[in-house]
């Protein structure tokens, strides 16, 4: 058996053609998932990840009864191998498998299963990493600064300058308050403070916010016999109080990294271990847009 076991894991290491025998089958495995993609299916509390190698024979996946949603945020994740609700395979199929055999609710009959390995030891650990973005033209500093596009938050409203598309929050958009340069960006009172970052654009000493007749939209608020409204319009400054915000909305993008470390991969006496087994990665596999009111700060 030690000897057996030695040359498998021998020959996994040199990535060679293992002949293995089975009750006189000659099953020829390759364990070479090297050039293979990671894929994905299900969701949280069923979670599937698998590769397939090249010939389309054999397959190895993961399994995650976790009820975390692994896809949102920017951390590692590590869940402990029971062999029951999380586990691995490793499977040598007698014909070609394909992404249907993962993602089905109910696994097909074909292609049948010749070898099978169960990873009832091991730890999988995923690191998600989140980027989000606002899509309001001022491009992403690396920063604390409130008054730059990082991770600094001007308005207080909870929601980083990078993501946040209403960055001074007088409730008119970063990308309505531009001007149509962002090298340039407006300054309607040329006090220095670009409009985007200026809760009181044209000086008059009323917030932007509170030129908009009590609602969330100062863009649309004109009392004047000219094209421009009220907030940008020193002239005129009518005060109408609204402590609120407009809500926001801002685009999440996911990438994925999955390892498995000290894997013990079992089938009866032989075993297949790995100190760390590199399942790959998967970019952008999540990605939406969130749409959501921020809270007003108390002070
Ligand atoms: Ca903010
Ligand atoms: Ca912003
Ligand atoms: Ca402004
Ligand atoms: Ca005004």
């Amino acid at each position: 058996m030690l000897v057996r076991f030695r040359l498998l894991v021998l020959t996994l290491i040199l990535g060679f053609t293992l002949s293995n025998c089975n009750d006189g089958d000659v099953i020829v495995t390759s364990f070479d998932f090297d050039d293979s993609t990671l894929e994905n299916c299900g969701e949280a509390g069923g979670y599937v990840f698998f590769k397939i190698n090249s010939g389309e024979t054999e397959s190895i996946s993961l399994r995650l009864a976790t009820t975390d949603e692994l896809f949102m945020g920017s951390e590692i994740r590590e869940v402990v191998l029971d062999g029951s609700s999380n586990f691995v395979n490793y499977r040598i199929f007698d014909g070609s498998v394909s992404s249907a055999y993962f993602c089905n609710e109910i696994p097909p009959s074909t292609p049948g299963i010749s070898i099978e390995y169960l990873g009832s030891a091991g730890i999988a650990r995923l690191t998600t990493i989140t980027g989000f973005d606002d899509d309001d033209a001022i491009p992403f500093v690396d920063s604390e600064d409130d008054l730059l596009e990082g991770t600094g938050d001007l308005d207080k409203d909870g929601i980083p300058n990078f993501y946040d598309e209403d960055d001074d929050g007088d409730n008119v958009p970063t990308v309505n308050e531009i001007g149509g340069d962002p090298e340039n960006p407006r300054d309607t009172d040329d006090d220095g403070i670009p409009d985007y970052l200026d809760p009181d654009d044209d000086g008059d000493l009323v917030l932007t916010r509170y030129e908009a007749n009590g609602t969330l939209d100062p863009l649309s608020h004109n009392t004047s016999e000219t094209d421009t409204p009220n907030y940008l319009n020193s002239a005129i400054s009518e005060s109408v109080m609204i402590d609120e915000f407009r809500s926001h909305s801002y685009d999440f993008s996911s990438d994925i990294t999955l390892i498995i470390n000290n894997l013990i991969l079992v089938n009866g006496e032989e075993q297949i271990t790995f100190e760390t087994f590199d399942m790959g990665n998967i970019d952008e596999i999540l990605m939406g847009t969130i749409t959501d009111t921020p809270a007003f700060p108390e002070d």
